[in-house]
């Protein structure tokens, strides 16, 4: 049993300091604790205004809102209070590395996992970045996450942690069923995903209406599919004008939501996650060992795009 807390955050603005967001972090690890959870999840880019909104020239001109140590002085009092409150966390935020071998640093988008004694035990750098390089002014605000990050290639891991298994994804990563998949055939018990999600999708503003129902779906389904928790935590209200979905939810095995956020600002929600409940679909219906059949999904690591059948010839078959 683990008792599990989506911490979803409202709007953060551009001048927020670290220290007001932390406080308001620290709020909801205290509300967290009070309900006895074990584990609280925070939403991606949980310390700063989700800024691949705006363009800059040099990249390195967002590099205020980037973390070059982990926790800092101004993060560390959240990861004193998970010692003294005997309870976990995971945090999304962006990563500024220190210089590699050829003296480059590297930018991730990262959600690290934090034990009940403060220590840091995992890290997870987002795979799946999705938006745009360059400025495209057509649009009324820019998603520049492909300026602001590199892909991560470590994969999706699962760790042994809170008594489970548990991973971690961030956003964009839950509209791929190969995530989810990727942490199942390691028999995943529990997934954690931080989420900014803007409403208005400015290549096809037709799925604005559906931003809610995709969300629950890929999550969903997910879960299902693969016989694990989810937990879904969103940074939503209107942000520097741009409105961001909330609907932060947990949900269980069988894909069916067991808490969700009524607001768009700050608000916690919770759930006693029985972790064995994943055995109901990971040793009936999902069966990997049994059912899979690898032999015959090549295309799914062999083949990036689509590639479709050759067109019927006019002289016909
Ligand atoms: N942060 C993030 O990954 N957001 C994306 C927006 C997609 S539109 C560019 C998401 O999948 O919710």
């Amino acid at each position: 049993m683990l008792n599990v807390g989506a911490a979803q955050l409202g709007p953060i603005s551009s001048d927020e300091s670290r220290p007001a967001v932390v406080k308001r972090l620290r709020s909801l690890l205290s509300q967290a604790a009070g309900a006895n959870c074990d584990l609280v999840v925070f939403p991606e880019l949980a310390l700063t205004t989700f800024f691949p909104r705006w363009y800059t020239e040099d990249v390195s001109g967002h590099d205020h809102y980037y973390e070059t140590e982990m926790p800092g002085p101004e993060i560390q009092p959240l990861f004193d209070d998970a010692r003294e409150l005997g309870i976990g966390f995971a945090l999304g935020y962006a990563e500024l590395t220190g210089p590699d071998d050829d003296g480059v640093r590297h930018r991730f988008n990262t959600t690290i996992l934090v034990d009940k004694e403060g220590t840091t035990v995992a890290k997870y750098r987002k795979v799946h970045i999705p938006g745009h390089e360059d400025d495209e002014s057509w649009r009324p605000f820019q998603h520049l996450e492909r300026r602001y990050f590199e892909e991560s290639n470590e994969g999706f891991n699962v760790h042994r942690a809170f008594g489970g298994i548990v991973g971690m994804a961030t956003c964009n990563d839950r509209r791929w069923p190969e995530t989810y998949r990727e942490m199942g055939l390691q028999g995943v018990e529990l997934i954690m995903i931080g989420y900014n999600t803007p409403i208005h999708y400015a290549p096809d503003p037709g799925q604005n209406a559906l931003q809610g129902f995709h969300n629950h779906l890929v999550m969903q389904a997910g879960a299902y599919q693969n016989g694990t928790w989810v937990v879904g935590v969103a940074k939503g209200g209107t942000e520097e004008g741009v409105e961001s979905l909330a609907q932060s939810c947990i949900i269980a095995p069988s894909g069916q939501i067991v808490a969700q956020a009524a607001t768009t600002g700050d608000e916690l929600i919770t759930a006693r996650c029985n972790l064995d409940k994943c055995r109901d679909y990971k040793e009936t219906l999902f069966n990997f060992a049994r059912y899979r059949r690898p032999e015959v999904y090549q295309r799914i690591t062999n083949q990036k795009g689509v590639v479709e059948p050759p067109p019927l010839s006019p002289e016909g078959p």
